[in-house]
C-alpha cells in the first residue's frame, strides 16, 4: 500500500527535515497553516492514534520526548500547538500517523 509519509520517512519523496532520528521524522508541513508548521511521523507505519497498541505508544512516547528539542530549535519552546487529527471527520487527510506542531501566531480555542 503506498503512503506518502512512509515515502517521506524512507527518503523517496524529498522533505525539508528539521529533526531525525531511528524512530521518527521531523519536516515543514507544505501546507504550512502558521509561521512554524512541523510535521513529526513515525517511521513505521501507523495509521493514527487509534491504532495505538503498546509499541505504538513507546513510539509515541519517543516522539513526544523530542518535542522540547525540536521547539527549541525551531525558536518556539515558549508556546506551540500540538494536533493529531484522527479520522477523516476530524480532518485527517494522510493516513499515516503525524503530529502538527504550530507555532508563530495566536491559536483560537476552541478549534474550528
Ligand atoms: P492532516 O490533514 O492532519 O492529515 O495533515 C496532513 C498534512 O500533511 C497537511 O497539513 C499537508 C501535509 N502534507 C501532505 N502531503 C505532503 C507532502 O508531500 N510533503 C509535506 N511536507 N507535507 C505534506
Amino acid at each position: 500500500m503506498s503512503c506518502i509519509f512512509c515515502d517521506i520517512a524512507g527518503g523517496k519523496i524529498p522533505s525539508q527535515k528539521v529533526y531525525e532520528d531511528d524512530v521518527m521524522l521531523a519536516f515543514k508541513d507544505l501546507n504550512p497553516q502558521a509561521p512554524v508548521h512541523v510535521l513529526l511521523i513515525p517511521k513505521s507505519h501507523i495509521d493514527s492514534l487509534a491504532q495505538i497498541d503498546g509499541a505504538g505508544a513507546q513510539t509515541v512516547a519517543h516522539m513526544m520526548e523530542k518535542i522540547p528539542a525540536i521547539t527549541k530549535t525551531l525558536g518556539c519552546e515558549e508556546s506551540f500547538r500540538i494536533v493529531s487529527n484522527c479520522g477523516a471527520q476530524a480532518g485527517q487527510s494522510v493516513m499515516h500517523l503525524h503530529f502538527h506542531l504550530l507555532a508563530g501566531r495566536q491559536f483560537a480555542w476552541p478549534p474550528g
